[in-house]
C-alpha cells in the first residue's frame, strides 16, 4: 500500500485499532525536522518564564491535571484500548498511574529542597539548590501511551524544564488526549509542546537541536537499539539521557516456592498486556526439583487465558499494540522454531489465521492477535534465551544450583525486572544481592512497578538513571552549591582550617 499523504502532501500518522484495523483513531500529518526544531525553539524560549513560576504554582498545575485526568478516567482508559488494545481494566489501571504520579509530585512544588550544609570555616554557610536543565525531549512509546509519559512529563515541569514530547505513533491519539488534560490545568503551550514524527525524523531532529543547544535532557523510552543511538545523539553533546530500555525478565521458581502461586506471577508477568512491557516476563527459571510441575500447571493455566476484544471483561490479554508489532513478534518466533519443543499442547505459536484457541474471543480477521507461547528446553547458548521478545512468548529453563540460577538470570545482559518465588527469606535476599536487575521482585510478578519507587534498569535495560519517586528529580535538576562567606576577610577552603 503507498504510504498515505495529506492535502498538504506531508506524510500521515494513521492510528489505528489494532482490534479492528478497519477502525482509524486518528490520522496526523507527520511532522519532519523543522517542526521538531521549531517546537524545542518554542519550549527554549518559554524556560526562563516558566523556571520563574513559584514552584508550589507549577505544582498546582501537576495538580490540576492529576484531578483532571481522574475526572476523565474512564474516557482516557478507553481511548488507551482502542488505539493499543490494552484491555480496559489494564488500561483504568494506567490512568490510575498518572494520578498516582501527579499525586507524588504534586506536593514537590512545596518541597524540592535544597540543603544547608555544615562549613569548614567559621562565618560561613553553604547551601545547596534544585536547579532545572532547561528544556529536554521526551520520547516515548506506545505500550504505556499515558503512564509513562506523565513520568517524565510531571516531573519535568514541576521542576521549571520545559518539554518536547515525542510520542509513538502508534498511540497519537492518546498522546493528543493527554497533552489536552495539561493544557486544560493551566500549562502554557510553549512550555509543553508535542510534535509527532517518525524514527528518522526524531534522531535528525533531536540532533540539530542537540546542536543549537535547544535541548538540556533527554528522556527516552524504547528498545535497546533506539536507545543506543539516542545515547549516542546525548553523549555527542556530553548529555547523560534519562533512559528505559529492554528487558529479558527473569522469573526464579526456586525449590520451596509456592509454585501456585508462581505459576500467577509467570502468567501475569509475561502474558498481562499481550507481554508487551518492558518488564513483562522474559524466562523462568525453574528448579530441576519443580520443573515439570511448574511447566505442567503453567501450560495448563495458558490453555485456559482468554485472548480477545479487549474491551471485554473475560479477556486477559488483547491485540498486539499493531501490524507493526505483529510483524516484530513473528521474527521472534522465528528464533523458537529450530530449537525448541513447545511445550506440550499449550504452547501454540498459533498466530492469526491459524487454528484458532478455544478460549479466543476477538475477530481475527480484523485484528493483530498473537496466541500465548510457552518455549521450554531453552539453553543459554540460544538467541532466544537474550533476545526481547515484545510478545506473549515465555521461555522456561531448568535449573541445579542457585548459582547456575543467579548466573542465567544476570547472563543475558539486560538487567531491568527480575522475581523470585520462593519461601526463604535467605535466598530472596541472597537473590537480591546478586541479582543485576534494578527492580526485584519477591513472591510477586517483574511486572507492576508502582509509581513511587525508583524505576529503570541496568546494562542493555539502560544507563543506571531512574524514574519515579523523588529520585527522578535528579534526571531533571541539576545541584547548584552555594559557598557564602561573611567572615569580612578572604577564608581559603582546606588552607585556612584551624588545625586540631
Ligand atoms: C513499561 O513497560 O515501559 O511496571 C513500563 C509496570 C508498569 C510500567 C511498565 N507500571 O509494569
Amino acid at each position: 500500500m503507498p504510504e498515505p499523504t495529506h492535502a498538504s502532501g506531508a506524510r500521515l500518522i494513521v492510528s489505528r485499532n489494532p482490534a479492528d484495523l478497519t477502525d482509524i483513531v486518528v490520522e496526523r500529518p507527520l511532522g519532519g525536522v523543522e517542526e521538531l526544531v521549531a517546537a524545542a525553539r518554542a519550549a527554549h524560549g518559554a524556560q526562563p518564564e516558566w523556571a520563574a513560576w513559584p514552584a508550589p504554582l507549577r505544582g498546582r498545575t501537576v495538580q490540576n491535571t492529576g484531578r483532571l485526568v481522574a475526572r476523565n478516567k474512564e474516557a482516557l482508559a478507553g481511548l488507551i484500548t482502542r488505539e493499543i488494545g490494552k484491555p480496559y481494566g489494564e488500561a483504568l489501571g494506567e490512568v490510575q498511574e498518572v494520578i498516582d504520579t501527579c499525586d507524588f509530585f504534586l506536593g514537590e512544588g512545596r518541597r524540592l529542597y535544597g540543603q544547608t550544609v555544615p562549613s569548614e570555616m567559621p562565618d560561613k554557610q553553604l547551601f545547596t539548590y534544585r536547579k532545572p536543565l532547561g528544556t529536554a525531549m521526551v520520547i516515548t512509546a506506545a505500550n504505556f501511551p499515558a503512564a509513562v509519559p506523565s513520568w517524565y512529563l510531571v516531573p519535568a515541569l514541576l521542576c521549571g524544564n520545559t518539554v518536547v514530547w515525542k510520542p509513538s505513533e502508534s498511540a497519537a491519539a492518546v498522546a493528543e488526549a493527554l497533552l489536552a488534560l495539561f493544557r486544560a490545568a493551566g500549562v502554557p503551550e510553549d512550555v509543553l509542546r508535542l510534535v509527532h514524527a517518525d524514527g528518522d525524523t526524531t534522531y535528525a531532529g533531536l540532533g540539530q537541536c542537540l546542536e543549537e543547544g535547544l535541548v538540556q535532557k533527554i528522556g527516552f523510552t524504547g528498545s535497546t537499539a533506539a536507545g543506543r543511538r539516542v545515547s549516542e545523539l546525548a553523549g555527542r553533546h556530553l548529555q547523560s539521557p534519562c533512559l528505559e530500555l529492554g528487558g529479558k525478565n527473569p522469573l526464579v521458581v526456586a525449590e520451596d516456592a509456592d509454585l501456585d502461586l508462581a505459576v500467577q506471577g509467570a502468567l501475569f508477568s509475561g502474558f498481562a498486556t499481550a507481554g508487551q512491557r518492558c518488564t513483562s516476563l522474559g524466562t523462568v527459571l525453574a528448579h530441576r526439583a519443580v520443573h515439570d510441575e511448574f511447566l505442567a500447571r503453567l501450560g495448563a493455566a495458558v490453555e485456559d487465558l482468554v485472548v480477545g476484544d479487549p474491551r471485554r471483561d473475560e479477556v486477559f490479554y488483547g491485540p498486539l499494540i499493531g501490524e507493526r508489532y505483529l510483524q516484530g513478534f513473528l521474527s521472534s518466533l522465528e528464533l523458537v522454531r529450530p530449537h525448541h519443543r513447545l511445550s506440550g499442547s499449550t504452547a501454540t505459536g498459533r498466530i492469526t489465521g491459524d487454528s484458532p484457541r478455544k478460549n479466543f474471543a476477538g475477530d481475527p480477521d480484523t485484528g493483530v492477535y498473537a496466541h500465548p507461547t510457552i518455549v521450554a528446553g531453552v539453553r543459554p547458548e540460544d538467541e532466544l534465551y537474550r533476545t526481547e521478545t515484545f510478545g506473549p512468548l515465555v521461555s522456561v529453563m531448568e535449573y541445579g544450583s542457585f548459582d547456575e540460577a543467579v548466573r542465567l538470570a544476570n547472563g543475558h545482559g539486560y538487567g531491568l525486572s527480575a522475581a523470585i518465588y520462593t519461601d526463604s527469606p535467605r535466598t530472596a535476599f541472597a537473590f537480591r544481592e546478586r541479582c543485576s536487575a534494578g527492580m526485584i521482585s519477591v513472591n510477586n510478578s517483574t511486572v507492576g512497578a508502582e509509581a513511587h519507587l525508583p524505576f529503570g534498569g541496568n546494562g542493555l535495560s539502560g544507563n543506571g538513571s531512574r524514574q519515579s519517586g523523588i529520585w527522578v528529580l535528579d534526571q531533571f535538576t541539576s545541584w547548584q552549591s552555594v559557598n557564602w562567606d561573611y567572615a569580612g576577610t578572604l577564608q581559603r577552603a582546606q588552607m585556612d582550617v584551624r588545625e586540631i
